[in-house]
């Protein structure tokens, strides 16, 4: 298993559609496993492929906490089916937007169904955090960050302060 490195925002790729998985095979089961091995190191409790590199229609999810046994959810080509009226605000971070949260308002219920990590076809139904980070990972897939559910203003300021200490890393190294 390997650690990918997580792109960061404004990174051009992040903005990008990714593409549809044609099969499940061991190279995406291995993909998969960098994926969740790449968020328990970060860490994190999702991580879509855009975020490493990969254009593909691929995210990883585990809520579970550090006490628990690990749960960890691999969705291929997922695609929500149902979404409630009724909506939900957490506050949300995003390992390519790192060390900024903002409250987000979305649906709070979602029924999704995406191809599993044993090529079968699943339909499951998620709420509160589970139903949040579903939609935050989908986001990844069509290039949205959750910074674009904000004001242009508090976005622009994050996006600013991003390539600031980009900047400020790069100096620090030479
Ligand atoms: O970058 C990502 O997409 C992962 C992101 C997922 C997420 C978190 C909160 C709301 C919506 C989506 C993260 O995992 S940020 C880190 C984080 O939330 C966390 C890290 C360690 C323990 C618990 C939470
Ligand atoms: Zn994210």
């Amino acid at each position: 298993m390997a650690l990918l490195p997580i792109l960061v925002a404004p990174d051009p790729f992040l903005k990008l559609k990714a593409k549809r998985v044609d099969t499940v095979d061991d190279a995406l089961r291995r993909l998969m496993d960098d994926m969740l091995e790449t968020m328990y190191a970060a860490p994190g409790i999702g991580l879509a492929a855009p975020q490493v590199g990969v254009s593909k229609r691929l995210l990883v999810i585990d809520l579970a906490k550090e006490e628990e046994p690990k749960a960890p959810l691999c969705m291929v080509n997922p695609e929500l089916t149902w979404l409630s009226d009724e909506e939900a605000t957490y506050e949300e971070g995003c390992l390519s937007v790192p060390e900024h949260y903002a409250d987000v308002v979305r649906p709070a219920r979602v029924r999704v169904r995406f191809i599993d990590r044993q090529n079968e076809i699943r339909e499951i139904e998620a709420d509160g955090l589970l139903a949040t980070v579903i939609q935050h990972e989908m986001d990844h897939l069509d290039g949205v960050l959750f910074v674009d559910h904000l004001t242009n203003l508090k976005r622009n300021m994050i996006l600013r302060k991003l390539v600031k200490a980009r900047k400020t890393t790069a100096g620090a190294s030479l």
